[in-house]
């Protein structure tokens, strides 16, 4: 999962970009990167870390220009290299950058279909790259001068090539700002406006938040195929590029990956949160309406909406268990030792007086590997807990994500080839209570009744992009266990674009 952002404007772009990526940070903090336009020329910085110590103020001063794209990553495809972070950028047809949030599904044959056919390289394993070379690739069928139509043209061609969820955002040299969304619409973008003195700026981004924070009034989500191109005098060209659209975003978004305040596809994901806690809630009732429940607590931060809802719906007290630490320091790897995974104790600390005694039903947004639960279960036991029930206002993680987001494969999930109970015990609960699916789709369409159909694929097993099948999950499981990832070597930057990423 990352955050990408895109703005032309009458001002200099650079510090609401910078702004926007530390709104957007919650989506990455693997890596961090800006590539501005001016008069003719891109400028970059990027680098592993998070935004505020990405960019310093010789690089700000550096990043010049009235148009932009910005980018934060968490690693899904490809490595966690410096070298692999974004924007990219390649030089021909007319000089283009582009940022992506997600992950193509045939990467490897269209990095095949590049080399083979279109004489393209690509020198790192990032399927944002691989995107950028086919958008580049479609960009160059067309003439030395682009009209809208034509870069509409080259995003068809684009969405007929690619397969996967994507969100991207693009600078092509001298024409404009260009942003794309896959044609299921699984990875979220919104677009919106501000009026200045000077005339219209305007801002693409991941999510809302990020045109709240800049002053921007969101005008809507890209649907599902859609492009935007705004053109260098500010104005804004959308259209639909897809054959076959149709709008099924990834549910996970609302579950746990967007802020809160957020709205995707016209749903305030405070709002689906909350209807997530009913339905909880709603399903404690129908299934065990004897509960002997004392005290809800959630597990910080993202379930605490839910939580509180569902404390509310049943009539049971709502209370804070758990303190989080914001401030988790470094690990110094000293002389000798070797990596030690900071344990949940570090990041979390229990309040006894709210635990002793006490039935408790924790609440987190998800269970996924099953780790970090089994500890806090445990903590909720040392802290002197009777009972501790635990709902999650997911179902279970059964299968792994292909669009965008980096989960453990399948056999890394707990839920995976296990029944519910044998979930619980497994972590420890004394009870375990999952969402129900439909619930969830039904916790999202309350707050926009329009929400027709969802990418549930980590629960379901069902892929909308209809080209994942067994053969391809089995080549994911070996390529992208854990030991592959941390064991993978980056390659080195193609181009450095004045990038002084060593000088840190
Ligand atoms: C919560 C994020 N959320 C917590 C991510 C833990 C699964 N985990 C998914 C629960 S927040 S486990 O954003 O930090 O508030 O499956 O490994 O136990």
């Amino acid at each position: 999962m990352c955050g990408i952002v895109g703005l032309m404007a009458n001002e200099s772009v650079n510090q609401l970009i910078y702004d926007a990526l530390t709104v957007l940070q919650h989506r990455g903090q693997d890596a961090a990167g800006m590539m501005t336009w001016d008069e003719g020329r891109f400028l970059l910085r990027k680098n592993n870390g998070l935004v505020r110590d990405v960019f310093h103020t010789r690089h700000m001063k550096r990043l010049q220009g009235h148009v932009g794209i910005g980018h934060v990553r968490y690693p899904t495809a490809g490595s966690a290299s410096e070298a692999e972070s974004q924007p990219f950028y390649v030089n021909s047809p007319y000089g283009i950058t582009l940022a992506h949030n997600g992950n193509l599904t045939n990467s490897d044959q269209l990095k095949q279909e590049l080399f083979s056919s279109d004489l393209r390289h690509i020198n790192t394993s990032s399927d944002s790259e691989v995107l950028l070379n086919v958008f580049a690739h479609e960009l160059g069928k067309q003439g030395v001068t682009l009209t809208p139509e034509d870069i509409f043209d080259a995003v068809r061609r684009v969405h007929r090539r690619c397969s996967g969820g994507y969100a991207a955002v693009s600078i092509i040299n001298g024409f404009g700002l260009v942003a794309f969304r896959d044609p299921h619409g699984i990875r979220p973008v919104v677009y919106g406006i501000r009026e200045t003195a000077e005339g219209q700026d305007v801002m693409i981004a991941s999510e809302s938040v990020a045109l709240d924070v800049a002053g921007f009034e969101l005008v809507r989500d890209l649907a599902p195929g859609e492009a935007i191109f705004v053109d260098m005098d500010n104005n804004i060209h959308t259209q639909m590029c897809a054959d076959k659209p149709r709008l099924t975003p990834c549910i996970f978004e609302h579950v746990y990956l967007a802020r809160p305040d957020s709205m995707l596809d016209g749903a305030y994901v405070y709002g689906t949160r909350m209807q997530m806690g009913r339905k909880l809630g709603d399903r404690i009732q129908r299934e065990w309406p004897d509960h002997d429940i004392d005290v809800v607590i959630p597990i910080p931060d993202t379930s605490r909406t839910t939580a509180l809802e569902l404390a509310q719906h049943i009539g049971v007290t709502f209370r804070e268990g758990f303190m989080k630490n914001r401030y988790i320091g470094r690990t110094f790897i000293m002389p000798g030792q070797t990596q030690r995974k900071k344990s949940v104790r570090q990041k979390l600390n229990a309040i006894a007086s709210e635990f002793a005694g006490k039935n408790v039903m924790l609440v987190d947004d998800s269970i996924v590997r099953g780790t970090t639960c089994k500890q806090i279960i445990q903590m909720a036991r040392d802290a002197g807990a009777n009972k501790v029930y635990f709902a999650s206002a997911a179902p279970a993680v059964r299968f792994p994500n292909v669009y965008g987001i980096d989960m453990p494969v399948a056999t890394e999930l707990v839920a995976h080839g296990r029944t519910d109970a044998e979930v619980g015990e497994l972590i420890g609960a004394d009870r375990l209570i999952y969402q129900d699916l439909d619930d969830l789709k039904a916790a999202c369409r309350e707050v926009n009744p329009a929400l027709d159909d969802f990418d549930c694929s980590v629960f379901d097993g069902n892929y909308v992009t209809g080209d994942v099948d067994e053969a391809y999950l089995a080549a994911l499981e070996a390529a992208r266990n854990d030991a592959a990832k941390s064991g993978r070597e980056s390659l080195n930057a193609v181009v450095d674009l004045h990038n002084d990423s060593e000088d840190d």
